[in-house]
């Protein structure tokens, strides 16, 4: 025998209505899309920005921030690495000189990496990449390796903060989606 299904929940909550009332509403609908796609992917994400960059099992909106400056910053670092290691006088400028003399000391693949990244940073193609194109350059890779979307999905985690104390906790989370990974 059937199991007995209160008929006026199917007619009050369509499953989409219902879908879509489970998640917070000040929610962008494309960070909303992007967690009804992948829920279970997105469950991961938040557990470990709170885990990682939060407090007591919780996360503030400004820890989220810091958390995404982190991440810039890491990139930007990445980005300027090898420019660094080639400034020998320090001046914060690479003259053709100190890109030739780093080059020498790298193996092939690097060799090639450096010169093309001198080529991409290298603006005014001028030999030399003065402190602005530099800045560019590492601007350019932050926007490309950050995904904008990415950092969407980390500050939709702040719209899962249900009570509004200003801290979104592990268990508001659980609450939210929770319901979205039995469907999945
Ligand atoms: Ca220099
Ligand atoms: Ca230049």
């Amino acid at each position: 025998m059937r199991a007995h299904f209160p008929l006026l929940l199917l007619l009050a909550a369509p499953a989409a209505a219902q879908e879509a009332a489970i998640l917070p509403a000040a929610l962008p609908a494309e960070a909303a899309e992007a967690i009804l796609a992948r829920p279970d992917r997105f469950a991961d994400l938040a557990a470990d920005l709170i885990h990682g960059h939060g407090q007591d099992g919780a996360i503030t909106r400004e820890a989220i921030e810091t958390t995404i400056a982190l991440d810039r910053a890491f990139f930007r670092t990445r980005a300027l690495r090898a420019f660094h290691e080639s400034d020998l006088d320090g001046d914060g400028t690479l003259a053709p000189p100190e890109l030739a003399a780093r080059a020498a000391t790298l193996s092939a693949p690097a060799r090639a990496r450096l010169m093309r990244q001198r080529d991409a940073a290298d603006a005014d193609a001028d030999g030399t990449l003065a402190p602005p194109e530099l800045r560019a350059f590492a601007e350019a890779e932050v926007a490309r390796a950050s995904r904008p979307q990415d950092e969407a999905l980390l500050r939709a985690v702040a719209s899962f903060d249900s009570d509004a104390d200003g801290r979104t906790t592990l268990a508001e989370l659980s609450r939210a989606l929770g319901p979205l990974a039995a469907n999945d």
